[in-house]
């Protein structure tokens, strides 16, 4: 069947996405709770590869452990029946009302301190069933007014989290990197971190830097007026795209979390082509809500609206490139010029300025006359994301 997608396809949900209630600022829950073993088997159905999850998700806040031994047992008992893999797994770091002025950077040190044990004791269990990803949202690190977070000493607090983190894993040999998620605002005001640039930045400056990676959001990008396809080009090219979160977005406003391919359709396309035409082979991750108008039928036509749209988005990219029309659209546009070095082979910084032809003999006037034909391919693009083109 065409759009079918297969566990090659590497698509994986995270449980508190299908899990997700209906619970919204203004509402209560419109939808029951999902036993994360029913939310496993159904995925496996749709055609998932994976599963990821909170340390909430799977075992609620404080449980007892024999409690937490038992959850985890069923857990991977329904893993190993369905063959789903845990690609990934994070920390909630933000429901509980101890996380209030968040975790990593919260003013209280006693908190900092208690955020990071849940961390690590996490980190344990998403190594024991079989996770390389770890993904940081910090969730409520940041503030809603000036004074209340001195960003600075926040930052250096972050900085003191993530490289004992580092520490951690890499003393425990453990084969764990992690994925830092941005987000610009929501729940708090404003977040640290706020976009992919950001925590680029950022992972610099900690002691292991190979370590650590993004974990991009479409919709939390979009959130930050940004282009999701260049910021997830640019970590690409930085070499940390560890993870992605796909989703749908339309505009600047509150976090939708629609499915993959609803909100911004164009950005989906793009985001699509450039996924696959650079060979990013990690988890093709959704993070999403069902909207809390569905039942569960709703939430599983949404799970598999993720994935069907994905493949669909995945043929229309690969038919554009491949189209003739495209490639001398592509010539025209002067795209392999951008591929070629500034300075020819073996030239350096003095052969540029000793060019006349560079600058002084340089015919601007001439150059600026040239068109880019970047409509024309443009529309071509839109032609065949519309399925339009012969
Ligand atoms: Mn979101």
């Amino acid at each position: 069947m065409r759009y079918r997608p297969t566990p090659e396809d590497r698509f994986s949900f995270g449980l508190w996405t299908v899990g997700w209630q209906g619970r919204d600022p203004f509402g209560d829950a419109t939808r029951r709770a999902l036993d994360p073993v029913e939310s496993v088997r159904r995925l496996a159905e749709l055609g998932a590869y994976g599963v990821a999850f909170h340390d909430d998700d799977l075992i609620p806040s404080g449980a007892p452990e024999t409690e937490r031994e038992s959850r985890v047992k069923r857990f991977r008992q329904a893993l190993d029946a369905t063959g789903l893999v845990v690609p990934m797994a994070t920390t909630n770091l933000f429901t509980h009302p101890v996380f209030k002025d968040g975790a990593f950077t919260a003013n209280d040190r006693d908190v900092r301190r208690y955020a990071l044990r849940k961390t690590i004791r996490n980190i344990d269990l998403a190594v024991e069933l079989g996770a390389r990803t770890y993904v940081a949202w910090g969730g409520r690190e940041g503030a809603e007014s000036g004074a209340a977070k001195d960003v600075r000493s926040a930052l250096d607090r972050m900085k003191e989290a993530f490289d004992l983190l580092g520490e951690y894993v890499t003393t425990q040999g453990y084969e764990l990197r992690f994925a830092i998620e941005p987000k610009p605002n929501e729940p708090r005001g404003d977040i640290l971190l706020p976009t992919v640039g950001h925590a680029l930045a950022f992972i610099e400056r900690l002691e292991r830097p190979a370590l650590y990676g993004v974990n991009p959001e479409v919709g939390h990008e979009q959130m930050a007026g940004l282009n999701v396809p260049h910021g997830i080009a640019q970590a690409l090219w930085a070499d940390k795209l560890f993870h992605i979160d796909l989703n749908g977005q339309s505009g600047v406003k509150y976090d939708q979390d629609l499915r993959f391919g609803a909100g911004d359709l164009r950005s989906a396309f793009w985001l699509v082509d450039l996924l696959e035409s650079a060979g990013y082979a990690g988890p093709r991750h959704f993070d999403f809500k069902p909207p809390r108008t569905e039942d569960l039928d709703g939430v599983w036509a949404s799970a598999a609206g993720c994935m069907r749209n994905y493949l669909i988005l995945k043929e229309r990219s690969a038919a554009f490139r491949a189209d003739p029309a495209v490639r001398e659209a592509l010539r025209a546009a002067r795209l392999d010029e951008l591929a070629r070095p500034t300075l020819g082979e073996g030239e350096s910084l003095a052969g540029l300025l000793a060019d006349r032809t560079a600058f002084e003999d340089f015919d601007a006037e001439t150059a600026a006359a040239r068109g880019m034909a970047f409509e024309q391919l443009d529309q071509l693009a839109m032609d065949h994301l519309l399925g339009v083109r012969d």
